[in-house]
């Protein structure tokens, strides 16, 4: 190794590891770098990555210190689903709803497409700690990458990894994630069609090749968690698609902790961000069960959030984070004399300035399609640590997570399910989480009203079959008794009769107050055949106490009446979805069929296809 000097050899010589040294020098070889910067936990060598991904000009600064932004290729903003593919034996089982390749044919197509990528580029070698660091949830991340502003991002969003790998004694137990941006033209990757993202389950690793979003390009963040979601269904723990959060209920001596899994754009960062409440993490959970408990930790320690609609009104925590002196990185923004502005952030924005498209926009600019290009990509973001949140949770980084007592699913629909409710048990709070839809909204491609269906949120990244996923949730929960995290389904997206929403925003907190009495045992609930809805006198207490108003009993028919003839067609719906599996387990079926006879049921008893929840 040629390209590496003496101080960044002995950095990795320190590590005692022979895998470390041996996956480098087989990335050396593939990848053929100008240059090798060993990155370790010293400030020193973080101050050097902040530095360099401005010298590089993948980053610039921002008048405001500690800001900086990035852009990625205009066709490149979000993550690249049809070029992530699993790379899979012969002899692999996989659910057909999976993006699958032959490994053999993968590795070899991958390792051509990176075949001298970092020719005259640097390769920075990182070493990180998924989960807090000295805990039994923490995984060694080793990230190879040509990016600076990647090193830099991994850097906001993960813990610090050296210690944890000299730690390691020689071990291999750690996951690789391998990344070049490829050939840069205006510092954007060029060579676009050529993106791909091939996860290798036998060599537990990623190769990841010419992109820049992080969604595609941070191997921490989403590449990672398709490794955890292997290692974790293959040994008794559960890697999930999940925000994590205190509750802190006014009057109330105590914080209950939740997670949820929530599709795209169906309020997962907005829930962890409920006013009054806190913030573990917004994207990543590992959740495992340790003396009988269920336990749960955030993988990162930052957040990589969209920051369209980020306004005072909406978000005054994110807004006033990412607003004032901190370190911190936009991407995909506009930038106007050094300032920052996005499209919904609540205050007149220039007409002209630099953005994702180049760096002379203006308001009636077109690509190359003719389509009008946003002053902001509806998918640009911030990055900026968890720490830095005024909500931020005091156990972040506590080395036994949080104790989780209840697990949060939510979708988006407009006409079936009802605003809140607890499932009758843990097997069909899988249940619930398995059947989660949500459907299309103009802000993605495509049709509009179109349903998505995302078992709990995860399906993006399901690297393991559906039957061997809703397995080991269900083997998780019974392995816990009593101590099981309750499980709710939220809809924020109901609408009425008349197509409005039949609920504002601010109620989302009611419905998180309303479970966490429910963890409590406080309150009693109706019993339906899709699980436990509440009861209007406890929401009606909890609209007066917690937002001040006064809650009327139309909203709670409009909310909670059992659509019975819709909640029948979803259960249809599913039942086509998983009869394309090949097994999928007997206990999904079963409830199906109790739901859809009970179902049947009430609209025999009540005749009626809607049904009011005073009818119950
Ligand atoms: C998501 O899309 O689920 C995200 C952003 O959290 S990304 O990093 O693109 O995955
Ligand atoms: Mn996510």
């Amino acid at each position: 190794m040629s390209q590496i000097d003496k101080i960044s050899l002995q950095k990795l010589k320190n590590l005692n590891n022979i895998h470390v040294i041996n996956i480098i020098n087989e990335y050396v070889k593939l990848l053929k770098p100008g240059k090798i910067f060993v990155i370790t936990d010293s400030n020193e060598d973080i101050e050097f990555v902040r530095k360099q991904a401005i010298e590089k000009h993948e980053e610039i600064s921002l008048k405001m210190p500690g800001h900086t932004i990035h852009y990625d290729s205009y066709y490149d903003q979000a993550r690249d689903i049809d070029n992530t593919k699993i790379l899979i034996t012969p002899d692999t089982k996989m659910s057909k709803r999976l993006n699958t390749m032959d490994r053999e044919s993968g590795l070899k197509e991958i390792l051509e497409i990176m075949d001298g990528a970092m020719k005259n580029k640097n390769m920075i070698i990182r070493f990180s700690s998924l989960g807090p660091v000295n805990s039994v949830f923490s995984i060694g991340a080793l990230q190879i990458t040509d990016s600076w502003y990647v090193a830099h991002s991994e850097d906001i969003l993960y813990r610090k990894g050296y210690e944890h790998f000299k730690n390691l004694k020689g071990s291999e137990d750690f996951f690789l994630l391998v990344h070049s941006a490829g050939e840069l033209e205006n510092n954007v990757s060029k060579n676009i069609e050529k993106r791909r993202v091939y996860i290798d389950l036998v060599g537990n690793k990623v190769l990841s090749v010419n992109n820049q979003y992080a969604g595609n390009s941070l191997g921490l963040k989403k590449l990672a968690l398709r490794l955890a979601i292997f290692k974790s269904n293959n040994e008794d723990w559960l890697t999930e698609h999940m925000f994590i959060m205190g509750i802190h209920p006014v009057g109330k001596d105590r914080i209950t902790y939740i997670t949820g899994a929530y599709p795209s754009a169906c309020g997962k960062t907005s829930t962890a961000m409920i006013p009054g409440q806190s913030i573990v993490g917004d994207d990543i959970a590992y959740l495992r069960n340790i003396n009988g408990e269920c336990r749960g930790v955030n993988i990162e320690k930052g957040v990589f959030g969209i920051i369209r609609d980020v306004n005072p009104e909406d978000d005054p925590v994110i807004y006033n984070t990412i607003i004032t002196q901190r370190e911190l990185i936009f991407s995909n923004i506009l930038i106007n004399e050094g300032k920052s502005y996005w499209t919904g952030m609540g205050k007149e924005l220039p007409k002209k300035g630099m953005n994702h498209f180049g760096d002379n926009w203006t308001e009636n600019k077109k690509d190359d399609q003719d389509n009008f290009i946003a002053l902001s990509h509806p998918n640009a973001r911030y990055t900026v640590n968890i720490g830095d949140l005024e909500n931020a949770d005091s156990h972040l980084n506590d080395p036994e997570g949080v104790k989780i007592q209840g697990i949060f699913y939510g979708g988006r629909d407009s006409d079936t399910n009802p605003c809140v409710y607890e499932s009758l048990n843990w097997d069909s709070g899988v249940f619930i989480g398995a059947t989660i839809e949500s459907e299309t909204t103009s802000a993605t491609l495509g049709k509009e009203g179109v349903r998505k269906s995302s078992p709990m949120a995860n399906m993006d990244f399901l690297v393991v079959p559906i039957n061997k996923y809703l397995l080991n949730h269900k083997k998780f929960g019974e392995k816990l008794k009593n101590n099981c995290p309750r499980i709710f389904a939220t809809n924020y997206f109901l609408k009425n009769s008349n197509g409005e929403y039949t609920n504002e925003k601010k109620d989302k907190k009611i419905w998180i107050l309303w479970a966490e009495a429910r963890i409590h045992n406080e309150v009693e609930a109706i019993k339906t055949p899709i699980g436990y809805i509440p009861k209007y006198k406890d929401l009606k207490n909890l609209f007066k106490k917690d937002l001040g108003r006064d809650y009327s009993e139309q909203e709670y028919i409009d909310q909670f009446s059992i659509r019975a003839e819709k909640l029948l067609e979803k259960l249809i719906r599913m039942e086509n979805l998983f009869n394309q599996e090949s097994d999928t387990p007997d206990f999904f079926w079963n409830i199906m069929q109790r739901q859809r006879e009970e179902l049947k049921k009430i609209i025999k008893i009540y005749n009626g296809k809607i049904i009011s929840p005073f009818m119950f």
